[in-house]
């Protein structure tokens, strides 16, 4: 007689698998069941509920109004909004709202900082998102992403100013992406190694798929806007004609940040958005696109410099602030460095 209480080795091991949801992985990382670990773990169970409703946002893309086209408005950027900019900034206010769990939100899509006042004397946390990376890709259903950055918020913030932010990405405690793709996927850390979520959508719910990513320390892709060769400085020109000059490089550029940064986590190579004449600081923002892929790369074994600091060191003049990017693998960092300090 078989024990109908039991499970056979084959289940236990599928079982295991598809039952690591991403709240439970959060509590499993502190080992203690602390009131910190209780709040990160909601707190990153929120950012998932963002990522689910703007990925069943965009399967309806092209069906219902609203997900593809502008807005008509301009962002504190400069740049023109995009519906789906707007929704998905919106979603990940209102998943916040009344959690008890974060004070203060900060986006490329708002000037300044978006406050819930009822949670700060609870909620002390801060987070910093790109609601919709690779803005140019929706209207063409392709690949893109949310970054997102948690910090803790340091001082009362009496001002309202959140100088607080203005520090060095070391500051952040937890980071990650969302990548809208083929499937959708949340990539994460909390200071404890990077961790990959795939959402099954028969059951609503992020499922573990890879824990502890290493990139490699070298693979062959290099990813950047060939387009703007002549708006490089000539170092950048230098290494790009060395890459041509050698054989088993290959170019992959999504026009995502997230979807290439993805590509390169998980194959190895190098992403690069170096300044151009006119913005020496390239496009990326510091405090939501590249200090948290930084975090992420740091964690998974790589680097990430802009070309002549290291990005988690670099300190924002204020919440929008860029920087160049040259993220991705030790040894492919390494060799873009060795053109830029020439
Ligand atoms: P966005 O957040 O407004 O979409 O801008 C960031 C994006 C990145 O995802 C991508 O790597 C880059 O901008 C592409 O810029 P370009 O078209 O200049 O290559
Ligand atoms: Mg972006």
């Amino acid at each position: 007689m078989t024990d109908s209480t039991r499970l056979n080795p084959a289940e236990e091991i599928v079982l295991g698998r598809d039952f690591m949801t991403l709240s439970q992985h959060v509590l499993s990382q502190f080992g203690t069941f602390s009131t910190e670990s209780y709040d990160l773990s909601a707190l990153m169970g929120r950012i998932g509920l963002a990522g689910k409703t703007i990925a069943r946002h965009l399967s309806r893309a092209g069906l219902v109004e609203n997900v593809l086209g502008v807005t008509g408005e301009v962002n504190v950027q400069g740049e023109a909004v995009k519906n789906m900019d707007r929704y998905a900034n919106r979603i990940f206010l209102r998943a916040f709202e009344q959690s008890g769990l974060i004070c203060r939100l900060a986006s490329e899509e708002m000037e300044k900082p978006y406050y819930i006042p009822e949670n700060c004397p609870i909620g002390r946390y801060t987070l910093l998102y790109d609601p919709i990376d690779g803005s140019s890709n929706i209207d063409v259903n392709l690949a893109i992403g949310s970054i997102f950055s948690i910090r803790q918020q340091e001082g009362n913030d009496e001002s309202g100013e959140a100088l607080d932010l203005l520090q060095s990405g070391r500051k952040q405690i937890g980071a990650g992406y969302i990548l809208y793709g083929t499937s959708t996927m949340l990539v994460y850390s909390l200071g404890n190694g990077v961790h990959a979520f795939t959402l099954d959508p028969s059951i609503g719910e992020f499922i573990l798929s890879q824990e502890n990513l290493h990139i490699p320390t070298k693979g062959s892709i290099y990813s950047i806007n060939e387009g703007n060769f002549w708006q490089w400085e000539e170092p950048m020109r230098e290494y790009v004609r060395h890459l041509h000059c050698q054989s088993g490089n290959t170019a992959r550029y999504s026009g995502a940040l997230v979807a290439d940064f993805h590509r390169i986590l998980f194959q190895g190579g190098v992403f690069l958005y170096p300044g151009t004449v006119g913005h020496l600081d390239g496009k990326l923002r510091l405090l939501y696109e590249s200090a948290p892929l930084a975090y992420l790369i740091e964690q998974a074994g790589g680097r990430a410099t802009t070309g002549t600091q290291e990005i988690l060191d670099v300190v924002p003049k204020e919440l929008h602030s860029r920087t160049p990017l040259i993220i991705g693998s030790l040894e492919n960092v390494k060799v873009v460095e060795s053109f830029l300090q020439k």
